[in-house]
């Protein structure tokens, strides 16, 4: 997969992917990013990317030429289609399943804004697609587009651990994870659940389907609305909301 990110502070991107697994994944060649600072899109003696909004107000929008200049010339360069994805507070929610869809492209396009945000005509125009990450305020575009990069490239076949499957994970399945322990036994006065001791598997599978069910009522519950459960896991749900009620 090709990512390109178009951004006025490409060394905000440097860090985050010169570590780890992404490394891994970038230097084995699943995975190209590429950096564009837009300000080099701009024509004008001052390479100015953004100015004081028609109508008046504070702060400065950005304007569209250099934009469109930098994504018609990577469709160009490249002869591909890809989603053209502007980051904004106004954006449709990113959740796993948009990271899933997204990352069956060979290619996609980011656009990471700062101040007051793009010039209308980039969101109707240019981009194809229009996200964000979550419910509060970043100051630009950057951290989101990082975080799209990281959920995406995580699901493409070979960037991942043999062992993990990324379809059995939090919000794939709909349910939160169930808790985990390793050694010691005992901690401090704290032991571990003594079923995840008894090596039997069956009852292992039944209390961490249990407890993954516990949790997401308690902590999120709207997520089990979309969640696929058995008979007897429903019962399980039924009966957890009356103990919950009678407490
Ligand atoms: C904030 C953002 C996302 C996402 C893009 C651009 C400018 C600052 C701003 C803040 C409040 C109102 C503009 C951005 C985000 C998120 C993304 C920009 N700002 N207007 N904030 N929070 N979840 N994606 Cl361009």
């Amino acid at each position: 997969m090709r990512i390109d990110v178009l951004t006025l502070f490409p060394e905000m991107f440097q860090a985050p992917f010169s570590a780890s697994i992404r490394q891994r994944a970038l230097s084995r060649g699943l995975v190209q990013l590429c950096i564009h600072n837009f300000r080099d899109f701009a024509t004008d003696k001052h390479h100015v990317v953004d100015d004081t909004p028609y109508g008046g107000g504070a702060g400065m929008v950005l304007k569209p030429e250099p934009l469109f200049d930098a994504v018609e010339n990577i469709l160009s360069a490249t002869g591909d289609e890809p989603p053209v994805i502007i980051l904004t507070p106004q954006g449709r929610l990113f959740r796993q399943e948009t990271a899933v869809s997204l990352s069956a492209y060979p290619h996609l396009i980011l656009i990471c804004g700062h101040y007051e945000g793009f010039d209308e005509r980039v969101r109707r125009h240019l981009a194809t697609d229009e996200l964000s990450i979550g419910d509060y305020v970043l100051s630009g575009g950057e951290l989101a587009a990082m975080v799209v990069v990281d959920a995406v490239t995580r699901l493409l076949p070979g960037v991942l651990g043999s062992e993990a499957s990324p379809l059995e994970e939090s919000h794939s399945v709909g349910l939160l994870e169930y808790p985990q322990y390793t050694r010691p036994a005992v901690f401090r006065d704290w032991p571990v659940p003594e079923v995840l001791l008894s090596g039997n598997h069956a009852q292992i599978a039944r209390w961490r389907r249990e407890e993954a069910i516990r949790r997401t009522l308690e902590r999120r519950p709207e997520l089990l609305e979309r969640a696929t459960l058995t008979a007897a896991e429903k019962r399980f749900v039924a009966s957890l909301r009356q103990t919950d009620l009678a407490c």
